[in-house]
């Protein structure tokens, strides 16, 4: 079968949005790292508006940090995919064409930099997940093995953080101002956390290059949101008789976008506001509401069902006692949020069940399950921190932690750390070594990037008691009467 490219455009089915705009007049004007799945359904989508409304600046030239896979589906698809948006309603298909090319870091580290130099760039995105910061503590963490590197040799970086420095050294050594840096990442205050290591690594390299990036630069926190599953091979399959060609860079979504930023930029950008996303200057109450309820509810899912064998997001929620699970832990959650002018919690409790019931999405627990150890402290562990001080009993988010831990556990049972996927999966794994269920709770809060050490005498009987329930009883049982608690 033929493969998606140029060539193919006009053929396509009718009703396939293609783009309208002459391809051959796209500048580059934005650099994204991490061009995963995420990008392509997420900020690609927008600035693909922008090039329809005939803003020619903001075609993408995004980066892979580590493999060539995605680089390998693009090329030969001209940097064409279909962005695939379903819901019970149907399913809509629509290719995109913002990224212009695809650079993988490490074949050419060079190239990357001259990129990010160029004078068409404004803006670089970022969607690295929660470990690509390299952060220990919210700072960076200098005893990283390729910040380490990074350091020594700062003209063929490997990490985001080098990289962002390297290109804006060149920058300024160029005579050229720099470009804003869009962290698009679930972590909270993410701009302000990126911002922090970029000056720190610069500083340690430059002051005078730290200074002028502290002076110069700007690094707007940003709260992104947009369920997107990884494509499986079947959907692939389904989309090629669909469309009548394969593309292997498809992603699929929902119909839901959501993109709020922070209104601090150095540099020239598109229209956020007329393109669909939301210009602030309050930002973090939008991001901890998106966390704690949106993610702190997809990792309990993820754990949950993964320990009674639910395969997919959807599944779970169609459960009543799934259903009940979520609300109770919201029910929790939503205490601890302060939510901006504008979002009406109850409304957006609502929204985030119906889109958790998407039957189209197939939304995989075993993906959201992946790097624990980076997801929870901000989805679940500082609700928990904030409700403990109060005095505040947490059944539900406890449970979620206890969950997490025996899911852990199975795992490394099954098949050892290397079915762990998460960057502490090495010490998960010795954790499992201790004989009682205390122990195991201990050595868990003894992991301090994790929990806040105030947290820990106040935590240590609630969770040894959930988590010793959960290794004891029916799971499921276990589970379902966590609010019972
Ligand atoms: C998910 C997120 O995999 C995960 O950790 O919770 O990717 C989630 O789907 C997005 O943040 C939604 O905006």
């Amino acid at each position: 079968m033929r493969r998606l490219s140029a060539a193919v455009l006009a053929d396509l089915p009718e009703d396939v949005r293609r783009p309208s705009y002459d391809r051959g007049a796209i500048r580059t004007g934005v650099i994204h790292l991490g061009i995963g799945a995420f990008h392509r359904a997420h900020q690609a989508v927008l600035f693909e508006a922008a090039l329809e409304a005939g803003d020619m600046r903001w075609g993408v030239c995004g980066v892979s940090l580590r493999s060539a896979a995605v680089r390998d589906q693009l090329e030969p698809q001209d940097g064409l995919y279909s962005l695939v948006e379903r819901d019970a309603a149907g399913e809509r298909v629509r290719i995109i064409g913002a990224v212009r090319n695809v650079l993988v870091a490490p074949e050419n580290p060079e190239a990357v930099i001259a990129a990010l130099a160029s004078p068409d760039v404004h803006l670089v995105t970022l969607t690295i997940t929660e470990k690509g910061y390299r952060l220990n503590g919210g700072s960076l963490d200098f005893s990283d093995p390729e910040i380490v590197h990074d350091l020594a040799e700062p003209a063929a970086p490997k990490s985001a953080v080098g990289f962002l420095v390297a290109g804006l050294a060149r920058r300024r050594a160029g005579g050229l101002p720099p470009f804003t840096v869009l962290s698009c990442d679930n972590l909270p205050h993410n701009g302000r956390l990126l911002r922090d290591a970029v000056l720190d690594f610069a500083g340690r390299i430059d002051s005078a290059l730290a200074r002028w990036i502290a002076a110069e630069g700007a690094f707007p926190q940003t709260m992104v949101d947009r369920i997107v599953p990884a494509a499986t091979d079947a959907d692939v399959a389904a989309l090629a008789i669909r469309i009548g060609c394969e593309d292997r860079a498809m992603v699929k979504t929902e119909p839901f976008f959501q993109w709020v930023i922070e209104d601090r930029f150095c540099s020239p950008r598109p229209d956020f506001a007329a393109l669909g996303a939301r210009l602030t200057t309050a930002i973090a109450p939008w991001e901890e509401a998106k966390l704690r309820l949106l993610n702190g509810a997809h990792s309990a899912i993820a754990y949950a069902g993964g320990l009674i064998g639910i395969e997919h997001v959807h599944e779970f929620v169609a459960l009543e006692q799934g259903r009940r699970f979520v609300e109770s832990l919201w029910d929790e959650s939503v205490t601890t949020l302060s939510p901006p002018p504008g979002l009406d919690l109850d409304r957006y409790r609502a929204a985030l069940m119906a889109r958790f019931a998407n039957p189209a999405l197939r939304h995989r627990t075993a993906q959201i399950a992946m790097d624990g150890t980076q997801k929870l402290p901000q989805r679940i562990i500082a609700p928990l921190v904030s409700r403990l001080e109060r005095g505040d009993a947490s059944p539900m988010l406890t449970m979620v932690l206890a969950a997490w831990m025996r899911w852990v556990g199975e795992r490394v049972a099954h098949g050892g750390e290397t079915v762990l996927a998460d960057p502490l999966a090495k010490r998960l794994a010795v954790i499992q070594m201790a004989q009682s269920a205390q122990a195991r709770v201990d050595a868990t809060l003894a992991l301090d990037m994790m929990f806040p050490a105030s947290l820990v005498p106040m935590l240590r009987p609630v969770l040894t008691t959930a988590y010793s329930e959960l290794m004891d009883g029916r799971v499921r049982d276990m589970l379902f009467a966590a609010d019972k608690r």
